[in-house]
């Protein structure tokens, strides 16, 4: 269901206080990265975007990615990835797919080519199962490329792979070899072989 602007700006500032600056919303954390809800409300009005009980069930509901969940009593929520705030998020670890996608800007590639894609300010490296995920994500930085990425052959060294409730994929760092000229898609094409 499509979103209203309203929501769309509600779930923005949800996402800055339970991934990144609980403060901004005058609540902290516990270390599993969860919030109470009764503060996380109060605190929500004190900092100019007041949203009630009804709102907050609403934008969990129908938040195109599910980014955040409730616990079962629905008296605390927090965020399913994306953090830059240290969290235990108690992920599942999985084997992932042959190929996963990494969608950058072009203007990364240098610095990508040479460090490998690392974890940036958040606690992980973001994959994607499908490459349309990936364009989306890249163009948020920039003229996007999408990176191919050798998940098999990592998972084969002994690399560790997560999958978070809301599917995206996540790991520590993808060194360029497994990725190389060839996994670059410059255009909205699908990969062959
Ligand atoms: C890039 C969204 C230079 C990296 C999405 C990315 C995702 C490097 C940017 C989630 C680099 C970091 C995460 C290197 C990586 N040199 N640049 N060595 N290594 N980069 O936003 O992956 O909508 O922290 O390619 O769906 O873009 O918020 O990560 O371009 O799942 O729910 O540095 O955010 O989810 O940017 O996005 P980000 P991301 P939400």
């Amino acid at each position: 269901m499509e979103q209203s602007k309203r929501d769309r700006s509600l779930g923005r500032f949800l996402s800055l206080v339970l991934r990144h600056n609980p403060r901004a919303a005058y609540i902290t954390l516990d270390r599993h990265g969860w919030a109470e809800v009764e503060p996380l409300l109060a605190g929500c009005a004190r900092a100019g975007h007041p949203i009630t009980r009804e709102d907050l069930e609403r934008i969990v509901r129908e938040n195109d990615k599910q980014r955040y969940c409730f616990d079962p009593e629905h008296r605390r929520i927090r965020a399913n990835q994306g953090h830059s705030v240290p969290v235990e998020l108690d992920l599942r670890e999985a084997k992932p797919p042959a190929r996963l996608y990494h969608g950058t800007a072009v203007r990364f590639l240098g610095s990508i080519r040479r460090e490998g894609i690392t974890r940036q300010s958040r606690q992980q490296v973001h994959l994607s199962a499908e490459t349309k995920t990936a364009w989306q994500v890249g163009a948020r930085h920039g003229a996007p490329v999408v990176l191919v990425v050798d998940a098999g052959a990592m998972a084969r060294e002994g690399r560790r792979f997560w999958l978070s409730e809301n599917g995206v994929w996540l790991c520590e760092e993808v060194p360029w070899r497994f990725i190389g000229e060839e996994g670059i898609l410059w255009g909205r094409e699908t990969p062959t072989g």
